[in-house]
Order: C-alpha cells, then structure tokens, then sequence
C-alpha cells in the first residue's frame, strides 16, 4: 500500500496473499450493503460478496449469520482465448485504488497477449470504476474502459453471480433467473433468492450497456460500457424485484455520471460534519480519515432502530452480530457528528427489549440480559462453543454467551451518553427507561450479598478481558452495573421534572419501593478500590495468578492460531490479558480516578496486555492523553487506525476465521483524535477544548456538532479555538 495522496489509498501488483484482506481495506458501502474489494473477476474463491446488512440466515445446525447477495458487478474477459484475470501470466501491471473520500475504487490492469510465437504481443488495459451509491442505497453502479494498442478480438462474460461466498452457509437456496425487457432501457437481468430459514427474498437485477460475446476492436480503439446493479429485499419491500428494476430504470435514465455526481457529493456533505486533519503527519491524518470513511461505510442512515455489526458489512465474521463494540466505541463519532445515527443504535436496543427478557428468564434471572452477539429482534447469536480447540479441532465451550453480562449495562451507559449530550429525553419516553429499568432488575437478581463482607458482589462473570472467564468482581463489571443504578435514578429524576404528565408516566414504569430497593443495592455494590500503589485489581485473586511477561506466554504457544483464553489458554492463569480492562473502566469512569491512579494502572497493565483485540489500544491512548503519555498515545493511535489500512489485526481466534474490518478501532480511533488530543468535551452543554498533541502534530483540526450548530475546534501551540460553521 503506498500513501500517495491524502485521500487515495494504492496497491500496485497483484499479490495472491492479499485477496482477502485486501477485500476489507477496499471495502464501498453505504450502510445497507458492504461490497467487498475485490476485482471484476473475482468469485466465491476471492470472498467477492455483497454483504446485506440485518438480513440473517441460519443453514441447517451451522452458525446464523448475515446473507451475501448475489454479485451483480461480476465480469470478465479473455482475449482471442486467453483469459484475462489479475494475476495471469500475461498480466504486465496492475493498480487497485480507492478514493476514500468519495468511496469510488478503481483498478488498472495492462495484460501483454501474445496471439502467437512470431506476432508481437497485444496491450490490453482496463480500467474500471465502481462506487455503491450513497446517495440511493439500492444501487450499485461500475464503469468499464477497454483499449488494445493492436487488433484484436475480445470475449466478454458477465452477469449476475450467483454463486455466493458463505461461511456458513449456503443461504440462498431457490434461484430464479429472469430477463425483462424494460421500456426504453432494454433488456434487466434479475436473480431472485430465497433464505432457507425464513424465506426472506433477495432480489438482484443488472443492467450492461453492451452485451456479453465477442468484441472487435482495432488498433488503438476504446469500448467503453457502463453496469448498474441494484440490491432489494423482502425485509424492505414486498415487490423487491419490481423495486430493482425501478432502480435500475432510473439510473439508467440519469446517466452514469449524475448518479455518480449525486453519490459524490452524498460523500463531500458527510465530510463536512465529520473530517479531522492533522497538520504535520501524513499518515495520522489519512488513517484517521479512512477509519471515518469505514464508520461512514457502514452507518445505518436508511432506517430507525439499526446497528452496526462488529465486523462491519466486510462479511460474515462474528456471525455479523452486533456486540457492545457499537455502544462503547463506535456511538461517540456517531454522537458527536450525526446523533441520529447514535439514536438509531440505541433504538436497535430498545426494540430487542423482548430478547433481551427472555435470555435473562433463559438464566433464572430478571429482567434484561442483553445478547453478546446480537442480530436482529435481539436475538442472541453467541454459542456456547465459540471457539474450535485447534488441537483436537472440537468445539471448545467458551461463556461470552452466559457471563459477560456487562453487555447490558454497556448499552445504558450509551443511553445515558446520548441523553447527557444531546439533551434529547424524548427516548427515555421511547421505550429508553423501560430498557434502563429492565437492565437494573437484571443486576439485582444477579447480585450476591455476601454477608461476611456486607457488601454486594457479582460472581462468576467475563469483563472485556475475555482471556480469564467466570472471574468474580471484575472490577470493570461491578462499576458499569453500579452506573446502571445510577443512571435509573438520574432518568427517572430528570424525566419526573420535565412536567406532570411526564412524571405519571415515569410512575407507571416505575414505582418508589422497587426505585427505594434499587437505591439500596446501589449503595452496597463493591467496587475495588485502588491498593496502595494505586493499582485496581481487575478481578478477585487477578495478582496471585502468575506474573509472567507477554513475551512468556506467547513462547508457551504449541501453534500459532492457539486459543489464549478460555480453560487451558496460556493466558488463562497468568496476569497477561487480552485487552483493556481495568483501563476500560478508568477511560469510562475518568472522574472516579486521579491522575496518579490511572498512571500507576496504565503502568501496571499495559505490559500485561496483548492488544489482542483491536477494542483494546484506543482505551489505551485515550488514558495515555490524559495522563500525559502523549507519543506513546500517538503510536496506539496508529495502531488502532491503521488496522484496516494495513490488513492487520488477528485472523483466527482457534480455527475460526475472525478478520473482517474493525469499525470499533476506527470508532476508538476518532475518540483518540477528538476526545484525547483534541480535550474536546461538553461543560454545561457548551463546546469545550483543551488539546494536547504529540510533537510532530503542527495542528489538530475536527468539526463536531453540539445542539445542532455545527463547530471547527482548532488546536496548535496549545490553544484550543472553537468556531461556529456555517451549515
Ligand atoms: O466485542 C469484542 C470483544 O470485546 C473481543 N472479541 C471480539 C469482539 C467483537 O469485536
């Protein structure tokens, strides 16, 4: 990957072992569906998927996971015979770019045929384009240029690809394939799907402006076609097909170039709420803005109550589930430049509300109990074996699913966020104090008095360090459930003075006795103090397991993909965890720590930490910049976005396949950048900013919206200047 321009990212050459990731790192969305970035000719083999978001599918006993539509950008070609494909012996060169800016890829590839031994070979390049528009989120659009320096006869076969990359699957189970001739735009082809579990429909029509077979062209001569394609389903429309045809007639009616314009300048107005720049580091400044452009990628602005999965629409990892990944650290970008799409997050909770009842009755407990993995209705996706034992290549039974039950209190500290910032209590009415009720009955049947101690305790659970399960008191989960009870009461205090009616209905959701025993928890939950040193213990008995360095552990690997965690992880019995745990807590709870404390915490745990999960480094950086660690801030900035640039980040976790984008490192990403160096914060609901940034960072530049005004912060020489934007 080179880093030529501020808003292009470029691989020159074509390197097999790169297909995959390289799918992720030019990944076009537009929040409905995830295009891959692959090439014309890619297939299955590639992983080529159109990735459909909150349409799910379970095939036979395997993991339920998201459907990828049929791909209706497929294409290719040979020339008098000989197929034309990236990597092909005749290939001469090859460039594959995105222009992250206005999510357009294109790819160059120059073939050198030789027809015979004696005639000298023929150049052939093409170039193609293509964009999923963001401005219509049904239409998927590709331009084609072919030129030859000689005579010659090209083949070209395209269409409709229905043979769908799965990891589970297959999903798609009935295909019908139909060709209609559409008034004055001529002849769509259409492939309609059907899911196996619930029979959702998924309807792909395809337009060419040329046909498929042989093409003459003579020396020096261009041909030049353009391809739009068109995703629906019957989760959006009865008459899906119908609907794909109707998008299809109007981009073909508008030209290439307005639907390409409209897409455009969809892309420039995001831009513009939402780009950072970084003064003096090229590479800072392009990873931030590519991490924004995977967030915008995937932001569900086409509906209410949607979420964003963990992996984003890059495929079907982590079964396409959403995990507190959306709440914890992707909400804040979305929060603080386009609230809407935060809302729609947390209506995406409120209406699993039902699932969320039914897995806490699953357990014996009240209330809500949120899913880990969660799809759509809230239906929880995490299975007990989550993990295969690379050794035995059994299923390995893991409890992210039964124990790491911060997931609720997770989605209400989000709510809370939202409230706090925006002001907005309309989604306290909305089904927003149900939820916060139901998740603080959750806790309160899952408390433990313990009556030696007089104190109240949770026992037998999972924080985000997943390496050690059925830890108790982990001090994370114990802190974000005493929030939970808070933040009750705060609601129902706020919502209660707004006005009469507001306070009788605050009253029918909740009533004083069972707000006076919440209260009563609230006051007895223990929350590990700091020892002495100022270090917080992440778990009861977490400092009398085994001291080693990372270095130790990872030498105690039999093989590479080995899982770290779980009973017999080589992690499970030391102090080397997975991620930010401890830190987590004292990034979400700043106020709770001094400064002292958090260094002494950061000192103590980030030698310890793996960063293997890319939820860790953010959490990391944010503390760094508080306490003053600010290069060692900037190089987990980079880590965190960078991850996707550079197709990092771990690939298996046992034999399962975990790679995909990081949209939660991208969201941590931004958080570094204008909630770390940028010191950006809301006092008394006004913009306030006291940046501090690295040396090499001439200027920090942001635009944030607060009330709906829209403000550029400004920091250099360490003055922060915040102005009002014209929008
Ligand atoms: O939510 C995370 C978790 O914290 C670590 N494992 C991967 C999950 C999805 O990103």
């Amino acid at each position: 990957m080179t880093m030529d321009g501020i808003w292009t990212l470029c691989e020159c050459g074509y390197d097999t072992e790169r297909v995959i990731s390289n799918g992720n790192t030019f990944l076009l969305g537009n929040g409905y569906l995830g295009c891959r970035g692959t090439l014309d000719e890619h297939t299955r083999a590639h992983m080529a998927a159109v990735n459909l978001a909150g349409v799910y599918d379970r095939c036979g006993s395997s993991w339920r996971e998201t459907v990828n539509a049929p791909n209706p950008l497929f294409g290719c070609l040979d020339c008098s015979g000989v197929p034309l494909a990236a990597g092909d012996g005749s290939m001469s060169s090859h460039l594959h770019e995105l222009d992250f800016r206005h999510g357009v890829s294109r790819r160059e590839t120059v073939w050198k045929v030789r027809m015979n031994e004696k005639a000298p070979p023929v150049t052939v390049i093409l170039s193609t384009e293509r964009f999923v528009s963001m401005d219509d989120i049904h239409l998927l659009a590709s331009r084609w240029t072919v030129t030859v320096d000689a005579a010659c006869e090209l083949t070209l076969r395209s269409g409709i690809d229905q043979e769908v990359y799965d990891c589970n699957g297959p999903h798609l189970t009935r295909f019908l394939r139909q060709m209609d001739e559409v008034p004055d735009i001529g002849p769509v082809e259409t492939v309609r799907a059907w899911t196996g579990e619930s029979g959702v429909e998924v309807a792909v029509s395809r337009f060419s402006s040329i046909s498929d077979g042989a093409i003459h062209l003579s020396a020096g001569q261009s041909l030049e076609f353009v391809v739009f394609g068109s995703v629906y389903t019957s989760q959006d429309t009865p008459t899906a097909a119908q609907s794909c045809l109707e998008t299809i007639a109007k981009a073909c009616r508008d030209g290439y170039d307005t639907v390409y314009d409209s897409h455009y300048r969809c892309w420039e107005h995001l831009w513009e709420g939402s780009e950072v720049e970084i003064g003096g580091d090229l590479q800072a400044q392009k990873a931030i803005n590519y991490s924004l452009y995977h967030l915008h990628c995937i932001a569900p602005r086409h509906g209410k109550g949607l979420s964003i999965a963990a992996r984003g629409l890059s495929g079907q990892t982590y079964k396409g589930a959403v995990f507190w990944d959306t709440e914890i650290f992707m909400l804040p970008f979305f929060l603080h430049t386009e609230p809407s799409v935060a809302r729609s997050f947390l209506e995406y909770r409120i209406n699993g509300l039902p699932g969320a009842l039914a897995k806490a009755a699953e357990y014996g407990f009240e209330g809500a109990f949120y899913a880990w993995e969660s799809q759509e209705h809230g239906y929880e996706a995490c299975s007990d074996y989550n993990v295969t034992d690379v050794f035995s290549g059994r299923p390995q039974r893991t409890y992210f699913r039964d124990k790491q039950i911060h997931i609720s209190a997770d989605v209400v500290y989000a709510l809370w966020e939202y409230v706090e910032y925006t002001g907005d209590l309309s989604i306290l009415r909305e089904g927003g104090l149900e939820m916060i009720l139901q998740c603080a009955r959750f806790y309160y049947s899952y408390a433990y008095l313990n009556l030696r101690k007089n104190r109240i305790e949770f026992l037998d659970v999972i924080g985000p360090d997943e390496y050690h399960e059925r830890v108790s008191n982990n001090a994370f989960t114990n802190r974000m459930v005493l929030h939970v009870f808070e933040v009750l009461r705060l609601a129902v205090s706020r919502l209660s003075s707004v006005s009469p009616k507001d306070k009788a209905f605050v009253e029918s959701i909740v009533d004083g006795p069972a707000l006076a025993a919440f209260e009563t928890v609230a006051q007895w939950i223990y929350v590990p103090k700091p020892r002495p040193d100022g270090v917080v213990e992440q778990f009861d008995g977490y400092f009398k397991q085994e001291d080693c360095s990372l270095d130790d552990v990872r030498s105690r690997l039999l093989k590479p993909n080995e899982y770290w965690g779980g009973n017999n992880g080589v992690a499970a019995h030391t102090q080397v965890i997975k991620q930010a745990d401890v830190i987590a807590l004292q990034q979400l709870f700043a106020d709770d720590y001094d400064v002292r404390t958090v260094k002494a915490n950061w000192d103590y745990y980030e030698k310890r930490t793996e960063h293997g999960s890319s939820l860790s480094s953010c959490m990391y950086a944010l503390t760094a910049c508080r306490i003053g660690y600010l290069e060692r801030a900037k190089h987990l900035f980079l880590s965190s976005a960078l991850v996707d640039m550079v197709g990092g980040g771990k690939q298996f976790a046992g034999d399962i396949y975990i790679g995909g984008t990081h949209p939660a490192s991208a969201g941590g990403a931004w958080m570094i950048a204008v909630l770390g160096f940028g010191g950006f914060r809301l006092e008394r609901g006004l913009p306030v900013a006291d940046g501090k940034l690295p040396q090499d960072w001439k200027y920090l530049r942001y635009r944030i919206l607060v009330d709906g005004r829209r403000y550029m912060v400004t920091i250099r020489d360490s003055v922060s200047v915040i102005e009002p934007m014209d929008v």
